[in-house]
């Protein structure tokens, strides 16, 4: 009897989402889908937590008031990105402080990204516009994906990473136009984050163990493979446009797929970095670690002043 109760419910399921209805926190859903999903919401949650940390580190030594303001207003988006998300993972029953430990143990993973360090001012403005970029590219699709609460965190996200690339390809275009100095530091910049840019998608389709139930569930539309090339695509001309060279020997248009060929990525560098061995791996947690520890004193102080709040109401 139970059986046949599942098996209707998992009927009804697939229904809604072969019919692009969204799954709600209380509609019955497969364990398997809330936990794809749970790994993936948090994840990305945590990459927007961890992913403040390389900007952070240019606040104080940003080169005016304007650049600084601006600045500091993307990083508080990545802080709000991260909290709308860690409520998408609590509808989903998820506890968000487990969720936390979980990347301070390293059982949690965030982009791979982010391990790597932002060692100029221009590296702030290729964050922006290659990470944003790549961001972009990877979350549009996800404002159509099947669990309510994500894709509509998404609608919102993607309107302010929209804002942040194109600050950062404003950075770019600045120094790209500069003098011989700055364009040479633009340039240094592209050198060192295009192919992480590029990993930033996830493995080759054929390395990638979700994709396909995740595309079944309508979780993810397009598969790492074709988002990346969307990436290319899109993102090689705005750097001929500024007269930046892609770090890539083997880039060519295709005039007959009408993409960019490119070249073979390092997967050896990317599984090392998933693996916590990148340059700033052990930094970026520590840092995280440290802020959950510092910041201890003002969550007892709000929660013991909300818990007298509501003693007071009560009597
Ligand atoms: N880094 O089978 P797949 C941002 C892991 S937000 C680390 O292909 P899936 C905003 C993957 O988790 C950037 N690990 O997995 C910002 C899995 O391991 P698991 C983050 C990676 O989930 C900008 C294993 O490899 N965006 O940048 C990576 O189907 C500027 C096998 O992979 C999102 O999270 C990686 N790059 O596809 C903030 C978007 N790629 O979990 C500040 C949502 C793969 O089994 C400044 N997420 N892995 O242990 C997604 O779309 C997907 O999760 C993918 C991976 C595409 C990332």
């Amino acid at each position: 009897m139970k059986e046949i109760n599942i098996t209707e419910l998992e009927r009804k399921f697939q229904e809604k989402i072969d019919n692009d209805i969204k799954i709600e926190p209380n509609d019955w859903m497969p364990e398997e889908y809330r936990q794809t999903l749970i790994r993936q919401i948090s994840q990305h949650a945590h990459s927007e937590i961890v992913g403040q940390l390389p900007e952070g580190n240019w606040v104080t030594r940003a080169p005016n008031l304007r650049r600084k303001a601006v600045l500091l207003a993307k990083i508080q988006d990545e802080a709000g990105h991260g909290l709308y998300l860690y409520s998408a993972v609590e509808t989903l029953g998820a506890d968000r402080e487990q969720t936390m430990d979980d990347l301070h143990s390293g059982k949690a993973k965030y982009s791979s990204i982010f391990n790597y360090p932002a060692l100029t001012w221009a590296d702030m403005g290729m964050i922006g516009w290659l990470v944003d970029g790549a961001a972009i590219m990877n979350q549009v699709p996800l404002c159509r994906c099947s669990y309510g609460p994500y894709a509509r965190a998404m609608v919102r996200v993607c309107k302010e990473e929209s804002f942040h690339q194109r600050q950062g390809y404003e950075i770019v275009t600045q120094l790209a136009q500069g003098t011989p100095e700055q364009k040479a530091m633009a340039q240094e910049s592209l050198d060192r984050w295009w192919w992480p840019a590029l990993m930033m998608f996830g493995p080759s389709d054929k390395d990638s163990k979700h994709t396909a139930q995740s595309m079944k569930w309508k979780i993810k539309r397009h598969t790492n493979d074709e988002l990346r090339q969307q990436f290319v695509d899109v993102t090689v001309p705005q750097a001929e446009l500024i007269g930046l060279k892609v770090p890539d020997a083997d880039l060519k248009f295709n005039e007959a797929t009408g993409h960019y060929d490119f070249g073979d990525i390092n997967w050896d560098e990317f599984w090392q970095v998933v693996a916590g061995h990148g340059p700033c791996n052990k930094e970026r947690v520590a840092a995280r670690k440290r802020a959950k520890e510092e910041g201890m004193w003002v969550r007892e102080a709000a929660n013991a002043y909300a818990e007298k709040r509501a003693k007071r109401k009560a009597s």
